[in-house]
């Protein structure tokens, strides 16, 4: 049985980087054992304040940061860091050979209610072809990535990642160690599940709610068989639903302004995921290309999100290219 740091190395992992992962793991153990706690360890609710992104944040959000900020900063190989709490990135060791990128609690609204939270994070190398910390630093094709992954804060606690090659299942074992307990996560070309946020399925585009409504209509309509629905308010988990059993998730763009370019950001979001979902046999796309070859023009930029089972992923990118 294998343990994380074992698997990273027989896996041909830099030594450099593999310390970096094992204190992303620590930092996740930390939050795992505070989110576990909920209200006895006074972590509910909201912390008072809003992001840069206007969102108001909870009290975990903050927390999650902070523990992530301070586990990481502290590692001479961290240049830099961005986080979806921070406005700048944060610089850190201008020798560091490698940017991390994190959204500390993915799935905020789900914090309350005791439902499925998580951890994104990614791994870019340094650049030296632009000032050591720059935010341009983080202006990198998610092609770039090192190292990808989310852990889970569900019913146990799982940490999904890849290092380039297949996406790895760990368990967090009862002695705080994570345990691999999957060696290869695959997706489906073809599936019979979506998630989506059918509420904003007025402020969609035509082509977007056609394909949908396709889905919708299962056997009665032209796709010939019925999908099931699923949405749990939390990338981190829908997507970990489609690297388990199949599907297709979306969070397309949307007429209201704030999201007119999709809710989810590219950087600590959509690339981790992109990432993961290419290397368990899927696709991610914008709606036109693949979200991996997007470079970040803005830290915080938004993206529209289509991934998942590559058949399915190609009807959709079918589908807006017809309009
Ligand atoms: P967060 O990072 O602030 O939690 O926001 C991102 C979340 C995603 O996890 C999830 O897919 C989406 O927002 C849900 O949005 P909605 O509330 O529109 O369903
Ligand atoms: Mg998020």
């Amino acid at each position: 049985m294998h343990t994380l740091s074992s698997q990273l190395r027989s896996d041909g992992v830099a030594p450099e980087l593999e310390l970096l992962i094992g204190e992303l793991a620590a930092a996740s153990k930390t939050i795992s054992a505070k989110v576990r706690q909920g209200a006895l360890a006074g972590v509910l609710g909201s912390a008072g304040h809003e992001n840069v992104q206007g969102e108001t944040q909870k009290k975990l959000d903050v927390i999650a940061n902070d523990v992530l900020k301070q586990t990481l900063g502290r590692l001479a190989q961290v240049r830099a860091l961005a986080s979806e709490e921070e406005d700048h990135p944060v610089p850190c060791h201008v020798e560091g050979a490698y940017l991390v990128a994190f959204d500390p609690l993915d799935g905020s609204s789900n914090i309350d209610i005791n439902g499925q939270i998580g951890t994104i994070f990614t791994v870019y190398p340094a650049r030296d072809d632009v000032p050591a910390l720059s935010p341009e630093q983080f202006a990198q094709s998610g092609r770039a990535q090192v190292c990808a992954g989310y852990v889970l804060y569900g019913p146990s606690t799982q940490l999904v990642l890849t290092t380039g090659g297949p996406v790895r299942l760990y368990t967090l074992a009862q002695d705080g160690g994570f345990v691999l307990t999957q060696e290869a996560l695959r997706i489906e070309p073809e599936c019979s599940e979506f998630a989506v946020n059918l509420a904003n399925f007025r402020h969609w585009s035509a082509p977007v709610q056609a394909y949908i409504q396709k889905l919708q209509a299962g056997v009665d309509g032209p796709r010939g068989r019925d999908f099931n629905m699923r949405w749990n308010g939390a990338m981190v988990g829908d997507v970990h639903r489609v690297l388990m059993r199949g599907g297709i998730f979306l969070y397309p763009a949307n007429t209201q302004s704030k999201v007119h370019n999709g809710k989810l950001r590219l950087l600590y979001e959509a690339h981790p995921m992109a990432l993961l979902v290419e290397n368990a046999g899927g696709r991610a796309s914008d709606g036109q290309g693949d979200i991996l070859d997007r470079v970040a023009d803005q830290l915080h930029q938004r993206v529209p999100v289509v991934l998942g089972a590559a058949c399915e992923v190609q009807l959709v990118v079918e589908t807006l290219a017809q309009g």
